[in-house]
């Protein structure tokens, strides 16, 4: 009898735990002063014939997740993308959505955005209320996400659809004290964003200001072209480094910017 309680709590405890597989790897980056590389695949820019080349040379380079989502969702290919991918691939899949309809239950998680530096009800829970059924009986991890905007000298799609304003590049208080309420507010994990294809990638000097005054892992993206940039992003602080449009571009990037998001980790052993 009381075997039985103890394997009923032991069962408890590894669905927990399975359940946070994704969010303990994000969180057991900083403690161990390593970085992330994230390579973002929009499925409506991605052929399903290209996706094989697409996860060996992620294989190859190490990448350490792929977040996948856009903006809008124009394809219907979504869960074939993912099964696709992880025909090929053991890296973490997670979903990051444009909208509650881009959830596929063939990805390991899910970012669970609300859009924090906006004013927009809807992006920070109305959109939420609607899919609330649909998101938990997708049986995905959910990664409680404060989703922050930082203008990158270019209108966003996001900040288009939202009808809100980005945080100005240059406004690194309003970063801090947004991230700092969106940690307070119990969010896992921030995601610094300067929306797909900016100009202007986000500045080292804000990075370093929001990663000062926060625990939370630290996710940053937008506009990041060059693997330096990258690097120079993970020096000020950044945890997880995401690289969308310039890999669309240019595959040989997965490799360079990878590795040099991986320098900057600190060597264990
Ligand atoms: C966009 O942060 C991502 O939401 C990545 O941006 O496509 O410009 O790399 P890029």
């Amino acid at each position: 009898m009381i075997l039985v309680g103890f394997f009923e709590k032991m069962n408890i405890f590894v669905t927990c735990m399975k359940q946070r597989l994704v969010y303990n790897s994000l969180l057991a980056l900083r403690p161990n002063k390593q970085k992330a590389f994230a390579v973002l695949v929009d499925p409506d820019k991605v052929d399903l014939s290209d996706v094989q080349k697409l996860a060996s040379l992620c294989n190859d380079a190490a990448v350490d997740y792929l977040f996948i989502g856009g903006s809008l969702m124009i394809s219907q290919h979504l869960d074939e993308c993912i099964k696709l991918f992880k025909s090929y691939s053991d890296i973490p899949v997670i979903l990051f959505p444009g909208s509650p309809s881009q959830v596929s239950r063939y990805a390991d998680a899910l970012f669970y955005l609300s859009l924090i530096s906006g004013r927009n009800a809807e992006l920070l829970i109305g959109a939420h209320v609607v899919s609330a059924p649909m998101v938990k009986a997708s049986g995905l991890e959910i990664i409680s996400t404060g989703y922050m905007v930082i203008d990158g000298g270019a209108p966003t799609t996001v900040s288009y659809m939202s009808h809100s304003a980005p945080i100005p590049h240059d406004k690194n208080d309003i970063a801090i004290c947004t991230a700092m309420a969106g940690e307070m507010q119990g969010k896992h994990v921030l995601y610094m964003d300067a929306g797909s294809g900016a100009k202007n990638p986000i500045s080292e000097t804000m990075i370093q200001k929001v990663s000062m005054h926060t625990d939370l892992p630290l996710i940053v993206g937008g506009g990041i072209r060059e693997a330096e940039k990258a690097y120079l992003n993970c020096k000020a602080g950044a945890d997880v480094i995401v690289v969308g449009n310039a890999i669309e571009k240019d595959l040989n990037l997965i490799k360079e910017i990878s590795s040099a998001v991986h320098q900057c980790s600190v060597r264990v052993g």
